[in-house]
């Protein structure tokens, strides 16, 4: 059965147990988080072979992630230990609003994390470059080339090593705390990637706010390189194979849980076109699964 290898930064993510500044928060829900990482769980969760590329700390949050991944089957032998860095961390900060509604801002602590320290020279590990050599599908996301210019270095190796018979999946993941006072850079380069893939996810704010443009046509038209184009929006989500369009309206849920959706639906989508689904078919299990995780608090669907 086909391989995917995901590539990118595994977090742990704190979540206060109450909606209160962080000064007033002591108790904390611990999961795991990093898009490619909710990815690849979900998609061994959906039975595809999956295997992560990536680095973490000799901690005992790095050591949570990796047992994450074992418990959901995907493959961790890539998965460096650097014992001189510590692993990535976010922490949410859940704000009451008057109406009711909760309002998330992330944190960061991920500066000169293992992660951090992608470099083309992790990706020729033994373990890596095994696992990159059978790999039918590569999955990365615009938040790797942000961690660091030796993470972009990683990405941009990975991309000019085309081969004719694996995809690279890209989802665009615009993540502006990781490129303040670098956004034009961010975006071109974003840019540039997504022109290079096969497989190209966006949400529609990330596309207004990237490419100045939501409306999928648009952006079909803007991007006419990568064979599969998918741009989502909580009303819905659009699918491009080629010329041929699809498009799938938001499942009625009450949403309980944002982040982690668009993984979700990446896993769901891939998952369809490597067993072969049509591109309809494809787009609907992509919506249904993240659609579970919008319903879950989980950041990734087990
Ligand atoms: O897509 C969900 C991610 O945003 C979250 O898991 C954290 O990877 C993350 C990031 O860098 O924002």
């Amino acid at each position: 059965s086909p391989l995917v290898v995901c590539f990118g930064e595994g977090m742990v993510s704190l979540v206060p147990a109450l909606a209160a500044p962080l000064e007033d928060s002591r108790t904390f829900h611990r999961s795991l988080a990093g898009a490619e990482w909710n990815t690849a769980i979900a998609l061994a969760s959906a039975g595809i072979r999956t295997a992560v590329v990536s680095r973490v700390g000799d901690d005992g949050f790095g050591r949570f992630l990796t047992a994450e991944l074992r418990r959901h089957g995907v493959d961790d032998a890539a998965v460096e230990i650097d014992p001189d860095a510590p692993t990535g961390l976010y922490v949410k900060e859940l704000a009451p609003r008057p109406d009711g509604a909760v309002d998330g801002t992330m944190h960061y602590y991920r500066a000169g994390s293992a992660a951090a320290g992608l470099s083309p020279q992790t990706l020729e590990s033994p373990a890596a470059s095994a696992l990159l050599a059978e790999a039918a599908l590569v999955h990365t996301s615009g938040i790797t080339p942000a961690l660091s210019p030796s993470a972009r270095a990683a990405q941009e190796s990975l991309f000019a090593d085309r081969r004719p018979d694996r995809l690279l999946s890209f989802d665009v993941n615009w993540r502006p705390a990781l490129w303040r006072g670098r956004e034009e850079e961010g975006t071109a380069l974003i840019a540039d990637f997504a022109r290079r893939s096969d497989v190209v996810f966006c949400s529609r704010p990330d596309a207004e706010a990237v490419f100045g443009a939501g409306d999928p046509d648009r952006l079909r038209a803007l991007f006419p390189e990568p064979r599969y184009l998918l741009v989502t929006d909580p009303g819905g989500a659009v699918a491009f194979d080629g010329a041929e369009r699809a498009e799938s309206p938001a499942l009625d849920v009450p949403v309980v849980e944002t982040i982690g959706a668009g993984d979700a639906f990446a896993a769901g989508f891939l998952a369809g076109i490597l067993t072969g689904l049509s591109l309809a078919g494809s787009l609907a299990r992509g919506h249904r699964i993240a659609t579970r995780a919008l319903a879950s608090t989980r950041d990734h669907v087990d």
